[in-house]
């Protein structure tokens, strides 16, 4: 028998409530003893008020609110006890220190989970799931970490499971009569069967390209030569006055980023010192890390003066920016007459001809084409609205084993096609049956799950 775990359910620090949870055999006996009550018997999954205190000096402790869940009927599976006492981080520490030694221990990060996973309560794809809600960003990735956790993924992989292992039957049946080869209608149904099962596993696995996006965002980079604006956009994109903005060229030194979401994907977005050559120490400093950021970035905005002309220190920058992923936004329309891409193109910006596409004109001062400029940034990565996709897949984990799925049956069905023994294509639909399982945990090795459960929270 597993040895009662507890653990603070909620954040470290000064709050209204502190949660503090316990699972396992032991958690009944010790709220006994934390109540002071042998013989206390509280209604499964009904909250009681009850005085906390020490057992060693009888000292009152705290007034708390406790729910007792009896196995199997709780989260973990387990006897599970929710202490909700005051959120004072002293008196918790306390009551957590008094749990260990009345034999609890310390749970490890995930390991309610865990035990919620090894009782069968839910499959690891849902429990994945919890700690992406708890991850989450933008309540896009929340709203698909909680289909994922409703078991939207698992559901659609049963269909797949089942379909596969059907067809492992019929093909490990055909091995056991050698003489006889698969009448050909049985086969056309087992092929047809798989590649149908090929196609769902790389849609699923598609999906992941904007699974990817409104989890892990987009880094952003801002650069440009000194005082064309970019704390200015920075400040406006984020609305708050966050970068120090003059007129004194040089200002941001040190590069700072902060986040903000379009259309459910995360943005970090990075001010960066003006790029130009300087003879001051520290602001060379910031122009280098510019530069490395500029190469970290998902996609650059490369920023010019609508109201100066193009310089060759603009031209510079723009060919580094070449090889990488960039947009150009002309700032400062306000003070020019041209306020288009057309007339900004025909004045002062004519070597930007090649670009158009690429150009937005913005002003950071009176906030125009700042709509513009947000949806220029997920242009490339983000077709069409991914706020309201279906069911994405979300995790790196899934996507590869999604993948592999496919590959496996690709190449099983290749191999039936040209008639290569059941024998051979048997091994790779088994494989591609494994790694469906291990998606959501049932053919899973230890080693994995340790990996996997060692990305989770304290108390999750
Ligand atoms: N009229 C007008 N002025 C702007 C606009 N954007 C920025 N400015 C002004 O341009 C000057 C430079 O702005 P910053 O945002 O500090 O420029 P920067 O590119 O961050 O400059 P460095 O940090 O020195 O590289 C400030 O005086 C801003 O008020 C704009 O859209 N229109
Ligand atoms: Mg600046």
């Amino acid at each position: 028998m597993s040895q009662t775990i507890v653990a603070l359910a909620t954040p470290t620090g000064r709050s209204g409530i502190g949660v503090i949870r316990l699972s396992g055999e032991r958690a009944l006996e010790i709220l006994k003893r934390l109540v002071s009550k042998p013989d206390f018997s509280p209604d499964p999954r009904k909250a009681v008020l009850c005085s906390l205190s020490d057992p060693v000096s009888n000292e009152t402790l705290d007034e708390s609110v406790v729910t007792f869940f009896r196995t199997p009927r709780s989260f973990t599976g387990e006897d599970v006890v929710e202490i909700s006492c005051h959120g004072s981080p002293v008196l918790l520490r306390q009551v957590i220190d008094i749990c260990l030694l009345l034999d609890a221990r310390l749970a490890e990060p995930g390991e309610f989970t865990l035990r919620a996973l090894s009782n069968g309560r839910i499959d690891l794809a849902e429990a994945e799931a919890i700690r992406d809600l708890i991850d989450a960003q933008t309540t896009t990735s929340a709203r698909q970490a909680v289909r994922q956790l409703r078991g939207e993924l698992s559901l659609a992989l049963q269909p797949l499971k089942d379909d596969l292992l059907n067809i492992i039957v019929v093909l490990e049946s055909a091995l056991e009569f050698v003489e006889d080869d698969l009448p050909t209608v049985q086969l056309d149904s087992v092929k047809s069967n798989l590649s149908k099962i090929a196609s769902e596993a790389g849609r699923l696995a598609d999906t992941f390209r904007a699974g990817h996006l409104i989890r892990e965002g987009l880094r952003v980079a801002i650069v440009g030569r000194p005082n064309v604006g970019k704390s200015s956009l920075f400040n406006a994109l984020l609305g708050s006055d966050r970068a120090i903005v003059t007129d004194i060229a040089g200002t941001t030194r040190d590069q700072i980023h902060e986040r903000f979401v379009v259309d459910g994907i995360p943005i970090s977005l990075i001010d960066t010192a003006g790029l130009r050559e300087t003879t001051d120490t520290v602001e060379s400093i910031g122009v280098e890390r510019a530069k490395a950021t500029m190469t970290d970035a998902d996609i650059v905005i490369v920023m010019l003066d609508a109201s100066e002309q193009t310089s060759d220190y603009d031209r510079q920058i723009l060919a580094s920016a070449q090889h990488l992923n960039f947009i150009i936004a002309i700032n400062k329309i306000d003070k020019t007459p041209a306020t288009d891409i057309d007339k900004l193109v025909a004045s002062e910006h004519s070597s930007l001809a090649d670009f158009r596409e690429k150009i937005t004109p913005i002003s950071a001062k009176t906030g125009e084409g700042l709509d513009d400029l947000r949806h220029a940034i997920i242009r490339p990565f983000a077709a069409e609205d991914i706020s309201n996709a279906g069911f994405l897949v979300t995790d790196a984990r899934h996507h590869d084993l999604l993948i592999r799925t496919k590959n496996e049956i690709e190449r099983s069905l290749s191999q039936l096609n040209e008639k290569i023994s059941e024998e051979i294509v048997l091994i790779g639909l088994h494989n591609a049956l494994r790694y469906l399982g291990e998606i959501t945990g049932e053919t899973t090795t230890e080693d994995m799950l340790t990996r996997i459960f060692s990305t989770f929270c304290i108390g999750k």
